[in-house]
């Protein structure tokens, strides 16, 4: 909204010149540099209507096909990934959060990951963790391949989990 301002003053000067008994040149004058202006303003409304639309456009796509939530225990007080495997695309946004059974922690195991990434980078590390309600780690992996993952308290237990990249 920002460019609607000045276009506000804009209109208002230019009324007060012709107000004040302008003679018919410099009247002329200001008509002419007038109306390039009024178009320049309408254009720049136009660009501002599209970049809102391409924001929510985006915001949209974000919240709801760009992101895949995976919870962090199961209701039924199960040690588990929540799904315990799945399939993303790349760059799309991997959400874990802390649902039942916490503390919890997400680490990728370096020997069940795609060669060339780098385990350090996508882990929480194994003595970080999750311990409020809620509380979330997000990842996004563009590397395509199987990605194995552990949560280092439970692991014993049996909650791992497997992500696709494809
Ligand atoms: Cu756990």
């Amino acid at each position: 909204m920002a460019t609607v301002t000045p276009a506000a003053v804009a209109i208002p000067s230019f009324t007060g010149l012709k107000s004040a008994g302008a003679s018919k040149v410099s009247r002329a004058a200001v008509k002419f540099a007038a109306s390039p202006r009024m178009c320049a303003i309408k254009s720049s409304l136009k660009d501002v209507g599209v970049a809102v639309a391409a924001t929510a456009a985006s915001a949209i796509l974000a919240s709801n096909a760009l992101a895949i939530e995976v919870l962090l225990g199961g209701d039924d007080g199960s040690l588990a990934f929540i799904p315990k495997s799945f399939s993303v695309s790349p760059g799309e946004k991997i959400v874990f959060k802390n649902n039942a059974g916490f503390p919890h922690n997400i680490v990728f195991d370096e020997d069940e990951i795609p060669s060339g990434v780098d385990a350090g980078k996508i882990s929480m590390s194994e003595e970080d963790l999750l311990n409020a309600p809620g509380e979330t780690y997000a990842i996004t992996l563009t590397e395509k391949g199987d990605y194995a993952f552990y949560c280092s308290p439970h692991q014993g237990a049996g909650m791992i989990g497997k992500v696709t990249v494809n």
